[in-house]
């Protein structure tokens, strides 16, 4: 058992975070002592759950003031689909339309708000960083551009890297998602892309890592690796979870709608939260924000 475990009184293990830990994001520091809720504002016309929702900007800015009274850290803005059927590429110019008018906004609105692009273009990335961003969210690990690294160290933006394999149009399908040993594999090319970034300059206190629930992953893949997070916080990063309203939820659940989703999900982030991550990326925040509150404390408790 390392330092940062704990055996509870039955024998369980409940993954701690350093003491004092910090995500370092920019001229910030977000505290890691205790979980942190990523709020996602998809401005898209086309996402898998919310898509066409929030892609008119007064109703994205009104989303993210909603997503910051249920006590969201952070604001994760997206301007390109990865959805599993069809999702379509856009160019850096449409998605730099769509994400920095709403980000330069939700900056001069919430100058407090710590806000995040979801992207893995460099040119969307700069600019949003421009308008006010404070982290990069590339779902893509820095695979997909080769200027993406250079640009996060320069800027020291925080930094999140995601598992996936493939491109924008089939990262999220099950095309790329074969694995002799998939826990084996995504702490291997995580590892490869965390390698990469500290070869780059980007400052370790700036980087989160993300297993990429569902992308080039059935739902078998997921749920292994919610069950492999002390694995991959074994990295050295702190861990993000983006389980929400995803298809493996559907699938053990049975719900059909994603957005009815929300307590499936909820089930997934305490789950995660209890194995070591504590970055939470989700639609609804409120319920997430309460239970992983409630479960924070009883794991407290429990020392
Ligand atoms: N999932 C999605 C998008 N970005 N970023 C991180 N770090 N982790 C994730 O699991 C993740 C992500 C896909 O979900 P969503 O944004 O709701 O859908 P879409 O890609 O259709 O916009």
């Amino acid at each position: 058992m390392t330092g940062r475990e704990r055996a509870s009184p039955d024998g369980a293990l409940v993954q701690r975070p350093p003491p004092g830990g910090r995500w370092r994001v920019g001229d910030r520091e977000i505290p890691l002592g205790r979980p942190v809720v990523m709020g996602i504002l998809n401005v898209t016309p086309d996402s898998f759950s919310d898509g066409g929702e929030f892609d008119d900007p007064s109703r994205a800015i009104e989303q993210a003031a909603r997503m910051l009274g249920e006590g969201a850290d952070v604001i994760d803005v997206g301007g390109e689909s990865t959805r599993p059927q069809g999702a379509k590429p856009v160019s850096a110019a449409e998605e730099r339309a769509r994400v920095v008018p709403v980000i330069g906004e939700i900056a001069r609105r919430f100058p407090e708000a710590v806000i995040s692009v979801d992207t893995v273009k460099s040119e969307t990335a700069a600019a949003a960083l421009g308008a006010g961003a404070r982290i990069v969210n590339d779902v893509s690990g820095f695979r997909l551009d080769a200027r993406m690294a250079a640009l996060c160290a320069r800027e020291r933006c925080g930094v999140v890297l995601m598992h996936s394999r493939g491109e924008v149009p089939d990262m999220a399908t099950y095309r790329h998602a074969v694995y002799d040993d998939v826990t084996a594999a995504v702490v291997a090319e995580l590892r490869a892309s965390l390698d990469g970034a500290l070869a780059s300059g980007i400052d370790p206190a700036a980087i989160v890592l993300d297993p990429g629930l569902g992308f080039a992953k059935r739902p078998e893949h997921s749920l292994a690796m919610i069950a492999a997070l002390p694995r991959i916080a074994a990295l050295g990063r702190p861990v993000l979870i983006g389980a929400s309203r995803k298809r493996f939820i559907g699938d053990l659940t049975g719900v059909r709608d994603p957005s009815d989703r929300q307590h499936g999900t909820v089930g997934a982030n305490v789950a995660a939260l209890l194995l070591g991550a504590r970055i939470f990326r989700v639609h609804d925040v409120a319920p997430s924000r309460q239970a992983l509150d409630v479960a924070w404390a009883v794991i407290e408790a429990a020392r």
